[in-house]
């Protein structure tokens, strides 16, 4: 990620991945702040014969564009809302960047032909988590078969949900999902 500013939404890449019991290591590493260290870090990254890079960063978001462009390891970017997690108060609750996301999410995704990145969608760690298990469950049959297990436990949820739904009405089923 580009900025410890970063981590709680980056977390969530992290707790998918925990729950694979899949390895990662987690790093601070801005291509604007510390450009020679990403340099060093992509370096490291081919070393370690790393599968998947899922980078993270907000507003000016180069570091996902610019680790790929050193690597030939797939790269994710998390398009972060900045200042997300700058509220100090409750009346601080809409101090976003001036573009919600948006100027992350096009730095991402918009990377020169021959150059690519894929993004998810603003602040969506945990789908970079799910859609770098997807490409891990390639090589690996037994990631496969946790993918396919997870994909029927939210099959499960929506449906219990929908019974429960359906047996409350709407109005007590609001009520009791936000109270
Ligand atoms: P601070 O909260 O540290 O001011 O950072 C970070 O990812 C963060 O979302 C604000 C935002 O700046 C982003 N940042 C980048 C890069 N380095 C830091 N987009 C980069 O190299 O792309």
């Amino acid at each position: 990620m580009g900025s410890s500013s970063d981590s709680r939404i980056m977390h969530g890449a992290a707790e998918i991945l925990d729950s694979f019991s899949i390895p990662h290591e987690d790093q601070i590493i801005s291509a604007h702040r510390t450009p020679e260290r990403l340099n060093e870090y992509a370096k490291h990254a081919e070393k370690s014969k790393f599968k998947v890079i899922i980078a993270g960063a907000g507003g000016a978001a180069h570091l996902p564009g610019m680790i790929a462009s050193h690597t030939t390891i797939p790269v994710i970017g998390v398009p972060i809302m900045v200042y997300n997690d700058k509220q100090m108060k409750k009346t601080d609750k809409n101090k976003y960047s001036a573009f919600g996301g948006l100027d992350s999410l096009l730095s991402i995704s918009e990377m020169p032909t021959g150059s690519p990145v894929v993004a998810v969608g603003v602040n969506k760690a945990s789908n970079a988590g799910i859609y770098a298990l997807k490409i891990l469950g390639n090589s690996y049959p037994e990631i496969k078969t946790k993918l396919k297990k997870h994909k029927f436990d939210q099959y499960t949820s929506v449906l219990k949900e929908s019974e429960e739904l359906k047996k409350l009405g709407l109005t007590k089923f609001v009520k009791k999902k936000f109270r």
